[in-house]
């Protein structure tokens, strides 16, 4: 039970590869990390971007397959299509099961990508995943509707071009799931807090983990869904905290 997580450093640990580790530290599985860039920030400000290149980024997961079974992975912040691409060629060469969360824009306004990623995401890397897991603003850019409603979010998850989970914090904690064309909406209490730094990264870490540990898809999500609500609940100075 072997996960890898390919995603960029939150030196602050509440997103990215480091908060990935946690989660499947967490839930029982080894997790091994790919940087695709290292960023300076912390839950409440964004400094700056160092992206690593896509030939670094190349080697860094040839090193760990070299050694390792890996069956599932989760993806995060890949920052430039070049970088999907990438991940795309090497989800295919080692037959990965990914799960991409479709990082496109910071919740601190900071530097995840300077392109839209789109496109990237629906040619590459979404055609190979087995799920992908946008926020509200993410689900627009790869659907091209506009999500206001419920009933939007539907239409959104029929037309991504992979299963998906649209995450419902800004849509009344109504998340909206699509696996092979059937939907099914979870409403989840929303929680006055400010402690929302990096949920998406361990939504999507979460949900590969376990899989890792032999659920199927849906009770995957429904799990992650749990624990992703029970770490904003036991979080501070926004830190997700993980309890299972
Ligand atoms: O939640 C998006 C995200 C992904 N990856 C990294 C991040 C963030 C948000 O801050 O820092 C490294």
């Amino acid at each position: 039970m072997i996960v890898m997580s390919i995603a960029g450093v939150d030196p602050s640990g509440g997103a990215g590869v480091f908060a990935d580790l946690k989660t499947f530290q967490a839930i029982g599985v080894y997790g091994t990390g790919i940087v695709t860039a290292l960023t300076a920030q912390n839950p409440y400000k964004f400094f700056s971007t160092l992206p690593i290149s896509p030939d670094y980024i190349e080697e860094q997961i040839d090193s760990v397959m070299d050694s390792y079974e890996v069956e599932f992975i989760k993806t995060g912040m890949l920052y430039s299509p070049e970088i999907i691409k990438l991940v795309s060629k090497k989800v295919k060469q080692y037959n990965l099961k990914a799960v991409v969360d479709p990082v496109m824009v910071a919740t601190s306004g900071g530097d995840l990508t300077r392109e839209d990623l789109a496109h990237a995401f629906n040619k590459y890397l979404l055609p190979e995943a087995i799920l992908t897991t946008p926020n509200v603003s993410e689900a627009e850019k790869l659907s091209g509707f506009n999500i206001n409603t419920k009933e939007d979010a539907i239409k959104a998850c029929e037309k991504i071009v992979c299963d998906n989970i649209i995450t419902g914090g800004h849509l009344d904690g109504v998340n909206t799931i699509s696996i092979n064309g059937d939907i099914t909406t979870v409403k989840q209490e929303l929680i006055e807090t400010d402690n929302l730094h990096g949920t998406g990264c361990n939504l999507s870490a979460a949900i590969a983990a376990y899989l890792a540990k032999n659920n199927d898809l849906k009770t995957s999500i429904l799990k992650s869904l749990d624990y992703v609500y029970e770490g904003i609940k036991n979080g501070n100075y926004g830190t997700l905290i993980a309890k299972i």
